[in-house]
């Protein structure tokens, strides 16, 4: 696509601080030529087409699946990278010992080093981008400046880019710089810094989601969380979903998970047969911006427009809307085709694999022909349910919050907590298995506070004090859970359907939340006894019941223990009500 006149936005929408940046990045970096991105249909068509041209990307089976292409990354750049991932506070106490840190200069010099005349050859891409809907005095906006034309389609679906957004920063006068290149792709010259004291993120040598596209977990968490703490709002790794019950009241709830734990599918649940009348609908899959409202309750925005989701596992029978809903106009990364040019991973029930996710024929010994990280990208419009109130800037009020991880023991089916306080002590002690999304072990227990181990933009001391402040501004704060779908039996069968039938779990929240359905005090809190969940037409044994609805006073006694040894690395920083709920926890477990 050539630097065509008319896609350079007209001066005056043009902010001269974005200008003048652009102007000094192209001067370290030296493209061929510049391309302000306009978000336009036209601009995606011919960028796509271009690709396919040069074959970087492939078309799908056009009947079967139209408007679907299939992007192979290179073998070695598949996941997020957490070990290079970086926050670079002027103090290191500022980042905190859930983050790593490298003290700004150095981190601007190392990487000044590695952008220096990196796009020779290369086109480098303006993207402006608004994060939330585009007139939301709760969205965020952004410039990220890419050498990947790839990352340029992603950006495309998954945020509110071009035109409009560069309007809004012309008149806000503030946005966050992204600078990206993909570079050679070298996993030793791989870095993505952050700079929260600036606004400002700079990654190189990756071309993956996570760590390229740039609005996505760099801004709208790591960035984000920081400026949230400053501006007393909450930037989280949440999916927003509402609920419909039959008597027609809609209640949102808001949950967060690890990456690669079930957020999308909880986003675009199905309800089960045998609960009828009920209605979901997904405000967002991935992360929510929440805000205390002047009515004391906490609102929720989802700052994406797309979803970046894992592809394996998805088919008709565990999340049939998002099957639907990438059947066109999808954008693959690392999936195994068909003979037909289909796309295809571990869990599409129709068809076989010939090619597997790096091209090669498919031969079973060499592992899955699907990446077990492969992903799909795609409009959230294309959501069959997708919630109508997603684009309504002022967000939605929440009635539930929800922590979560995948555990094969210990935490059980739900609980809910005593009061916003311990709800905190709840997400701060999440732990969960390591999963696919992040280069390293999968399947090892892990501390991931709230989901955010990866994404946290500052010390988890602060960020913990923060949650207890944004508490204390709610007067009809929501109220807290901790689920886990994921517990096993001594064979490592997994106890609980999952699935669609989590909506019985969801829908005691709402009853707790609304005419107090029954529940029965632990020293962990809220559990529900079987007779207060729907149990119409669930084919679970009673023993299988009694394992999730139990508390194992040996096992939490030792799960306290090592909550209080986590919480020892915060030292003097770590609120001291966190403490307290943990003693009370300890105390009521005897
Ligand atoms: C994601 C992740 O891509 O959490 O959403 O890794
Ligand atoms: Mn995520």
């Amino acid at each position: 696509m050539a630097t065509a006149p008319h896609l350079i936005a007209p001066l005056p929408l043009i902010s001269t601080e974005v200008a003048a940046w652009v102007e000094s990045v192209s001067a370290l970096t030296r493209p061929r030529a510049v391309h302000w991105c306009d978000g336009s249909q036209a601009e995606v068509r011919e960028l796509t087409a271009r690709l396919v041209r040069e074959r970087e990307l492939h078309q799908l089976n056009a009947e079967e699946f139209p408007g679907c292409y299939l992007y192979r990354s290179d073998p070695n750049d598949v996941a997020r990278v957490e070990h290079v991932t970086y926050v670079c506070t002027r103090s290191q106490e500022d980042a905190g010992p859930n983050n790593h840190w490298m003290a700004p200069a150095e981190a601007h010099d190392k990487m000044r080093a590695l952008f220096s005349g990196c796009m020779r050859e290369r086109t480098l891409y303006v993207i402006p981008y608004c994060m939330g809907p585009l007139d939301s005095p709760y969205a965020r906006c952004g410039v990220e400046i890419t050498d990947s034309p790839y990352v340029v389609l992603n950006m495309a679906i998954m945020t509110r880019s071009g035109r409009a957004a560069l309007e809004r920063i012309a008149r806000e006068g503030k946005f966050v710089r992204g600078l990206h290149s993909t570079g050679e792709l070298d996993p030793a010259r791989r870095f993505i810094m952050h700079f929260p004291e600036e606004l400002g993120i700079e990654s190189f040598g990756s071309g993956y989601g996570g760590n390229a596209l740039l609005g996505k977990k760099c801004h709208a968490l790591r960035i984000a969380s920081w400026q949230a703490r400053q501006e007393g709002w909450l930037a989280e790794h949440m999916l927003i979903v509402g609920l419909t019950n039959p008597q027609g009241e809609t209640h949102y709830l808001a949950a967060a998970f690890p990456s690669a734990c079930g957020k999308t599918n909880l986003a675009m649940l199905i309800p089960p047969q045998s609960m009828p009348g009920w209605k979901v609908e997904t405000v967002g899959d991935d992360i929510a911006w929440l805000h205390p409202g002047p009515d004391g309750r906490l609102w929720a925005v989802n700052p994406e427009a797309g979803y970046f989701g894992v592809v394996p596992g998805t088919n008709r029978d565990t999340n049939r809307n998002a099957f639907d809903m990438i059947r066109r106009d999808t954008l693959f990364t690392n999936v195994a085709l068909t003979a037909d040019d289909e796309p295809w991973w571990e869990g599409r029930k129709k068809f076989t694999p010939v090619l597997d996710w790096k091209g090669q024929p498919y031969d079973p010994k060499n592992g899955p022909a699907a990446h077990p990280n492969s992903r799909f990208t795609v409009a959230a419009r294309n959501n069959p349910i997708y919630s109508p109130r997603a684009d309504d800037p002022r967000g939605v009020p929440i009635s539930a919050l929800i922590f979560g991880g995948r555990r094969r023991e210990v935490a059980p089916l739900v609980y809910e907590a005593r009061n916003w306080q311990h709800g905190v002590l709840v997400g701060a002690s999440v732990a969960s298995e390591t999963t696919a999304a992040a280069v390293g072990q999968a399947g090892v227990v892990r501390r991931d506070p709230m989901a955010m181990l990866p994404f946290c933009g500052y010390n988890f001391a602060d960020y913990w004090r923060h949650w207890l402040e944004v508490g204390a501004k709610l007067t009809r704060a929501p109220k807290i859970y901790h689920v886990n779908w994921f517990r096993r039996d001594a064979q490592g069968r997994f106890l609980w359907p999952g699935y669609g039938e989590n909506l019985r779990v969801l829908a005691w929240m709402l009853d707790r939340c609304t005419v107090g359905a029954g529940a029965t005090e632990t020293p962990i809190g809220s559990l529900p006894r079987p007779a207060d969940l729907n149990m119409n037409g669930l084919d679970v044994t009673s023993e299988a019941l009694a394992a999730l609805f139990s508390v194992d006073r040996t096992l939490w006694r030792q799960e306290v223990a090592e909550i209080g040894d986590y919480f020892s690395r915060y030292g003097a920083r770590l609120p001291a009500e966190l403490l307290q709920e943990l003693a009370v926890t300890q105390k009521l477990l005897g």
